[in-house]
């Protein structure tokens, strides 16, 4: 076998290989402060640019003790929200985690951050793969990334 075809296959096997964080892209991604140590919210825009399907499952930050998946609803004209197992970012599509659907909820910061501050967020797929986004912090008035 020459070495170019060599090359060629094991750069074939590569691509089949790489990991949904490979094929994941962060954007948007910002964080609402809330006074008082109370959880803040963080929102992120994520794109898959592969044939297959994505799943977010876990987030962790340096900067919060526990970060969790969450959902908002309206229930009987409340708002209320749930914890999630998962999050799914289909084949060649995104998810959209913004106020009012799925977000992560931060929890216990570490350190009080402040607007402008930026959070690193390790996002963790089904697979074991992670991705570190950046995230900006913005005040409890923000509506989005600014
Ligand atoms: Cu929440």
């Amino acid at each position: 076998m020459s070495a170019l075809l060599l090359a060629g296959l094991l750069l074939a096997s590569g691509s089949a290989l790489a990991t949904q964080a490979e094929h994941v892209h962060a954007s948007h991604a910002w964080i609402r402060l809330l006074p008082a140590g109370l959880p803040a919210g963080g929102y992120v825009t994520l794109r898959n640019d592969s044939a297959q399907a994505a799943q977010l499952s876990q987030a962790s930050s340096p900067d919060y003790a526990n970060v969790m998946l969450h959902r908002s609803r309206m229930v009987d004209g409340m708002s209320t929200m749930t914890r999630v197992e998962h999050i799914d970012i289909p084949a060649h599509g995104q998810a959209t985690l913004a106020p009012g659907g799925y977000h992560l909820m931060l929890m216990k910061a570490i350190r009080p951050p402040k607007a402008g501050d930026k959070l690193k967020v390790i996002l963790r797929f089904a697979d074991g793969s992670s991705l570190p986004v950046d995230f900006l912090a913005r005040p409890a008035n923000a509506v989005g990334p600014g």
